[in-house]
């Protein structure tokens, strides 16, 4: 048994190093180690300038199966609240199963604006990112809703965007995205029936965490996402679309959708965070993994806010 063990800790390690918790990440030195138990997915906070480093924020466990708790590591410069998520909630899932967020309803922090020159848009129009691109900064512009779970479970998140500027489609694409309370957030694609996981760094880079989650028999690949990621952020981009779309995939040239998994009924806090300049956010939608996506993506329904 052991030696098996350590044998598949060694294809873990080379798979990490294959995938690459690279290029324009500097440091990311630190290797997962032994990581401190169980706990949150993350070990950082929003607050501005902190550039995440790979190894030294506790990384812990975050929910392998689910199973292992939540609790934020450290607390936000957003309101969202520290050690354990907000009480109060600003949008619920509904008894569909969907949770409807208008981006332009969300308070605002940087240099987002509301607009509503592209047509198209649902609501009263739709938020963009007029600072400076934060490619390699995540947490600025911070944008904060405090989310109802009624029932356990994993949702999907996605988003409904464009980008904003020129027709190149990998350009003006992508915001930041992360769950600081949630027991996990990560990119999932299924491959023949098996599950390829992209955890953020620095939860990805735990060598022994990523191992646990290879050893649940529904996942085959676990570890970090292509591309950028820090502080329990993920990247999220749109491909191909130069209207408004639903594509919401992380890990770059390798499309992840997002899923965020609720340990417990509560309440959560969704972080989004400027990247690239000019991409449009029209509105953000969270629902059941077992909800269809045309029911999803139904653009007739409205926001799902807290009574
Ligand atoms: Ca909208």
């Amino acid at each position: 048994m052991l030696p098996v063990m350590w044998k598949r800790l060694g294809v873990v390690v080379a798979l990490l190093q294959l995938v690459g918790c690279g290029d324009d990440d500097p440091v990311a030195s630190g290797s997962g180690g032994v990581g401190g138990g169980a706990g949150a997915s993350m070990g950082g906070n929003a607050s501005g300038g902190a550039t995440a480093s790979g190894g030294s924020a506790g990384s812990g466990g975050g929910g392998a199966g689910g199973a292992a708790g939540a609790g934020a590591g450290g607390s936000s410069s957003g309101g969202a609240g520290s050690g354990g998520g907000p009480t109060a909630c600003d949008y619920q899932v509904g008894t569909s199963g969907v949770l409807v967020i208008e981006a332009e309803a969300l308070s605002l922090s940087g240099s987002w604006q509301i607009a509503s020159a592209e047509p198209g848009f649902t609501g009263s129009g739709y938020i963009v990112w007029t600072g400076a691109s934060q490619n390699n900064n995540p947490g600025q512009g911070l944008l904060s809703a405090a989310l109802q779970f009624d029932t356990a479970g994993r949702y999907r998140f996605r988003f409904r965007n464009r980008i904003g500027q020129g027709t190149n489609t990998t350009e003006h694409n992508d915001t930041w995205l992360r769950f600081p309370d949630a027991a996990a957030h990560y990119g999932m694609k299924l491959s023949n029936g098996l599950e390829s996981r992209r955890y953020p760094r620095p939860s990805c880079e735990d060598a022994s965490f990523m191992a646990q989650l290879e050893s649940l028999a529904q996942v085959s690949s676990a570890g970090c996402p292509n591309g950028t990621s820090a502080d329990g952020w993920l990247k999220v981009y749109s491909s191909g679309a130069t209207n408004w779309s639903w594509s919401t995939n992380t890990s770059d040239n390798d499309a992840h959708p997002l899923f965020v998994e609720i340990a417990a009924p509560g309440v959560f806090t969704l972080q989004l965070s400027a990247r690239a300049d000019h991409h449009l956010l029209d509105r953000i939608v969270i629902s059941r993994e077992d909800v269809a996506s045309s029911v999803a993506e139904d653009t007739s329904l409205g926001a799902t806010a807290c009574p």
